[in-house]
């Protein structure tokens, strides 16, 4: 496997960060999770974009433009002759001392991308769907860190899942500080009543995920149905006719309980099967292709 690392391609085992990074000393940097499908990058160009502005938030310069870390992700994947990939992309605040301060990291930031092949969920997870809990983990504040910022600090989500681990399962809703729905641990959380899609808006703590974005305009134009930005609390999770997780990494999977309680019919309804297929389509027909 070959990683990029401050412009070059190099053995995964070489590829390797300082300790004095300050990604590794405070987590400080941003990262992106990206999906190639059948040859395409799928929407790279909203990928590089919310990378930007999760870069822009916490002040990190990127070293390149935007064309060229596109350059860099395809020439990734062609040398590790790859068509179906999950490529992470790191900017980190790049190496300093010990000290929060990134005046201190003055050799700038480093850049890392990874394209391994994918580990889908077993087939049965989105033929049957999956059950979640609640996390006692609260969703930091949006005005404490921004949902949007993809940080290198992933502790809150990581707690949440660890929550989700306990309990035998795979995956957590977590709950803004005023206990509405903000998403789940890497995923964004939707749910469907009287055929009406709803899911938490960015200000009750929620990523705009490219899969969910994808899927509200799916969910409008293909299924011509209404969708909805709106706040929710689990009462509604609980009475809602169907429920499903998008994310890069999940694509479209329907919830079929939450907290022990059966969601509609206790099966992957009928709205959330024809997004999984719509998205499946999208997916492996649009994108950048790698050349
Ligand atoms: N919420 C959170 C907190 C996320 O981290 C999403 C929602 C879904 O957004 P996208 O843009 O992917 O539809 C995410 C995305 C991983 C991994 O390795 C995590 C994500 C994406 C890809 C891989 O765990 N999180």
């Amino acid at each position: 496997m070959k990683i990029y690392l401050d412009g070059q391609l190099v053995p995964k085992e070489e590829a390797k960060l300082s300790v004095f990074d300050h990604g590794v000393l405070y987590g400080d940097g941003v990262f992106e999770g990206i999906r190639a499908y059948n040859g395409r990058v799928f929407r790279l160009n909203e990928h590089l974009d919310r990378f930007w502005a999760s870069a822009k938030a916490v002040a990190i310069e990127p070293p390149m433009s935007k064309k060229d870390m596109e350059k860099a992700i395809l020439e990734t994947l062609l040398a590790n002759n790859l068509k179906d990939a999950y490529i992470r992309a790191l900017l980190t605040r790049g190496v300093g001392d010990l000290g929060l301060d990134p005046r201190k990291c003055a050799a700038g930031p480093s850049v890392v991308i990874i394209a391994d092949s994918i580990v889908l969920y077993p087939p049965e997870f989105y033929e049957k769907g999956m059950e979640v809990i609640t996390a006692s983990t609260r969703r930091v504040r949006p005005d404490t860190l921004s949902p949007n910022i993809k940080s290198m600090n992933y502790l809150n989500n990581i707690l949440a899942k660890m929550e989700a681990i306990r309990a035998g399962l795979v995956e957590a809703i977590m709950l803004n500080a005023e206990g509405y729905v903000a998403e789940c641990t890497g995923d964004n959380l939707f749910i469907v009543k009287n055929s009406t899609v709803y899911t938490p808006p960015s200000f009750a703590g929620a990523l705009e995920g490219i899969t969910r974005n994808a899927v509200m305009e799916l969910a409008k134009n293909k299924l011509n149905l209404t969708v909805k930005e709106s706040l929710f609390t689990m009462y509604n999770v609980y009475n809602a006719d169907e429920c499903f997780v998008t994310g890069t990494a999940a694509e479209v999977a329907a919830v079929i309980c939450a907290d022990s309680r059966k969601i509609g019919s206790g099966k992957p309804g009928p709205i959330t099967l024809k997004l999984m297929e719509e998205f499946r389509n999208l997916a492996n027909s649009t994108g950048t292709p790698i050349k």
